[in-house]
């Protein structure tokens, strides 16, 4: 590329002479000194030797941006990430089939020798026994309905206490003995009591019920009111004095209001559950 630059600046010289040769034998002619112009052509002179190599050019400017170039292949595959975290406990699972049935255990060891049962003598003082509780239980019934003169249910003895008292005492006396006046709360316990009045040959007691707190309000001793049982005489109670805040039983199984401080014979009642 240099070489061919260098003949073409050559080139141009030899041509500039001829030019030159030209103006200055014109301006030869203009003054008249001389004819050799004239008469003398000018040749070109032998081609000039290769000049030196040049130096080298200054940095060329920075080229314009590129194009993007196109997507690279795929990378390897990275190494594994750090353990996650432990994760929530799931449901319980559904319960697991029943196992198979283990296999037998050892033969205990050998018993000791058994001693001879005389099973003819512990009938015979077992059906004893039988006779004892039975001729206990009649004597027990004696005393309780004759002597005594009590009446009971399964779930609590009656007794009226044949003493003249008013309403308060009478609750004393009952409590006195363990008890309180006989509540009857429906109609078996009330004819139990009426029968037991009867039996008794009386015609009244007192029972325990009143409205001496509030009148017309009728509560038990026990300070439970009446609830789906009554057994009122036709036209009781009708607070006849006035003062008629407390309640008797008659024969009849007839409920009346009469005043408290009568003094007539009254009916305890005991539980039977232990306290
Ligand atoms: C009795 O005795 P008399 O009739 O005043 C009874 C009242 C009754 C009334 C019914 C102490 O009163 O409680 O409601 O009969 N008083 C006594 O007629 O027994
Ligand atoms: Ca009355």
């Amino acid at each position: 590329m240099v070489y061919p630059r260098i003949l073409q600046m050559t080139t141009y010289v030899a041509l500039l002479v001829v030019f030159l040769g030209h103006i200055s034998c014109s301006e030869i002619e203009n003054r008249s000194v001389s004819d050799s112009c004239s008469t003398h052509t000018i040749l070109p002179g032998p081609k000039g030797d290769v000049g030196e190599k040049g130096d080298p050019g200054e940095f060329g400017k920075q080229g314009k941006e590129g194009p993007m170039g196109s997507k690279g292949n795929k990378s390897q595959v990275g190494n594994s990430g750090d353990n996650g975290l432990l994760g929530k406990i799931g449901p319980i699972g559904a319960k697991g089939d029943k196992g198979y049935k283990g296999t037998p255990g050892l033969p205990g060891g050998k018993g000791k020798t058994g001693s001879f049962c005389d099973c003819g003598r512990y009938r015979k003082f077992v059906g004893q026994l039988d006779n004892n509780v039975a001729r206990l239980k009649s004597s027990l019934m004696f005393v309780k309905n004759v002597i005594a003169g009590i009446r009971e249910t399964d779930e609590k003895f009656y007794y009226i206490v044949k003493e003249e008292r008013n309403y308060r005492d009478a609750l004393t006396q009952c409590r006195i003995r363990g008890g309180t006046l006989a509540m009857p709360k429906d109609q078996a316990t009330n004819s139990l009591i009426s029968d037991y009045i009867s039996k008794t040959g009386l015609f009244r007691v007192f029972i325990g019920i009143n409205d001496i707190e509030k009148e017309k309000q009728y509560m038990y001793t026990d300070n439970t009111p009446l609830q789906n049982f009554s057994s009122w005489k036709a036209g009781e109670p009708n607070d006849g004095s006035g003062y008629e805040d407390c309640v008797e039983m008659q024969s009849t199984g007839d409920w009346n209001d009469v005043e408290c401080n009568l003094t007539i014979y009254f009916m305890c009642e005991f539980s039977k559950k232990a306290k």
